[in-house]
């Protein structure tokens, strides 16, 4: 027995699902395993980010078409029939947006507290992605200076993603009312997976001149822009400048866990569950590794569907980050400046269970 708004018989609805397997390598699976109207709520609100992010993201479209799109692309998403069909490259992120109008037919569909939370959400991280893209714009090339103002950005882009699933968890009733509250856990559980990202494509950003990696951590050892980590040749001090970008990522890690602890329904527990468990497999990978600097390294397909098998409570998923923080701890070296912060970071990992 289907919800009269579950969607399975319209073709705007139908249309979502085939997006949301399109755009999301990671994500799709997950989502459409969530409990009853969270599967088709979930779903959308991934497609309205996933399109304001291919905006962000193109960099095709110059600063002053960019900026009031980014901005007005809460209300975009609410127009009847709207689209846009002027983006650049990426060829199945672009069909997102060259036929978005199906996407504003089932937000508007959607349940008003759903809606509401969306459409905040949106709007909010608008304005990080404009000011900053604006900043890259005008400046040219501008490099976060501190990494105060980069967990601002990934605040903006992914912290803003976990307060509103937060915020979704506790309106459909299948989460407490007072999760919505925890926001700095669910902001700590954005900034895992985003800071994953943007160590793991440190070499595709740099190339297409997309520059996340605060200067505060990399602007040592005679580094002055962000392609001298793999042009010249010193490989030893990158690493150790790719340390200390995983050792601030890791920082995230224990309020992770003590977000996952706070939940109860199992989908949305595996929903949570299975991106911040390949996030730590993938900076157990990245840690001290070179190809890193070369090419985009991922976790084996095999290792994945491991954790994906595994990542069912609290506790297997402590016991997994525990693995993770060991495999790191084993590969730190002495050398490294940041050796003791790493063996203290992985040590309370290690300790959280
Ligand atoms: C609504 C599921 C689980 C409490 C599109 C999920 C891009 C890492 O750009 O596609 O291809 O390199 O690999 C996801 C909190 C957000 C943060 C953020 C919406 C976790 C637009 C995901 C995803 C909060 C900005 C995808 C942060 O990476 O990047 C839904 C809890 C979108 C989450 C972006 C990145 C996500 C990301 P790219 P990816
Ligand atoms: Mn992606
Ligand atoms: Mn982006
Ligand atoms: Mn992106
Ligand atoms: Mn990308
Ligand atoms: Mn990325």
């Amino acid at each position: 027995q289907e919800h009269p708004t579950s969607g399975w018989d319209r073709p705007t609805m139908r249309c979502c699902w085939d997006f949301l397997d399109m755009t999301s390598r990671s994500f799709s699976a997950v989502i459409k395993e969530l409990d009853g109207d969270l599967a088709r709520t979930i779903c959308i609100y991934y497609l309205v980010l996933r399109g304001l992010d291919t905006i962000e993201d193109d960099m095709t479209i110059p600063d002053e078409i960019k900026q009031p799109l980014l901005r007005s692309f809460h209300d975009k998403t609410v127009t009847p029939g709207w689209s846009f069909t002027d983006s650049g490259p990426n060829e199945k992120d672009r069909q997102l947006l060259v036929e978005y109008s199906a996407v504003v037919g089932e937000v508007n569909l959607l349940a008003p507290e759903y809606k509401e939370i969306i459409l905040n959400i949106c709007a909010k991280m608008e304005v990080g992605m404009a000011d900053y893209a604006h900043k890259a714009a005008t400046a040219g090339l501008v490099y976060l200076e501190t990494v105060a103002e980069y967990d601002l950005y990934c605040h903006y882009v992914a912290g803003l993603v976990g307060e509103g699933l937060t915020r979704i968890w506790s309106a459909s009733g299948k989460e407490a009312p007072w999760l919505c509250e925890e926001l700095e856990l669910a902001n700590s559980m954005g900034l895992l997976l985003q800071k994953t990202n943007i160590i793991r494509d440190f070499r595709e950003d740099v190339e297409e001149r997309r520059f996340f990696w605060p200067k505060e951590i990399w602007a040592k050892y005679g580094f002055e822009e962000m392609k001298d980590l793999y042009e010249k040749g010193d490989v030893e001090h990158a690493t150790w400048i790719q340390s200390g970008m995983i050792l601030d990522a890791l920082r995230h890690a224990c309020d992770a866990l003590d977000y996952l602890r706070l939940l109860k329904t199992q989908s949305v527990f595996v929903f949570c569950a299975v991106p911040v468990c390949m996030a730590m497999a993938t900076l157990s990978l990245c840690f001290m590794n070179p190809e890193m600097f070369r090419r985009n390294i991922k976790i084996r397909k095999a290792e994945a569907a491991k954790l994906i098998m595994q990542a069912t409570n609290t506790r297997e998923v402590a016991l997994i980050f525990r693995d993770y923080a060991r495999k790191i701890h084993n590969k730190a070296k002495p050398q490294d400046p940041n050796f003791l912060r790493v063996s203290v970071m992985c040590c309370k990992i290690e300790q959280w269970y």
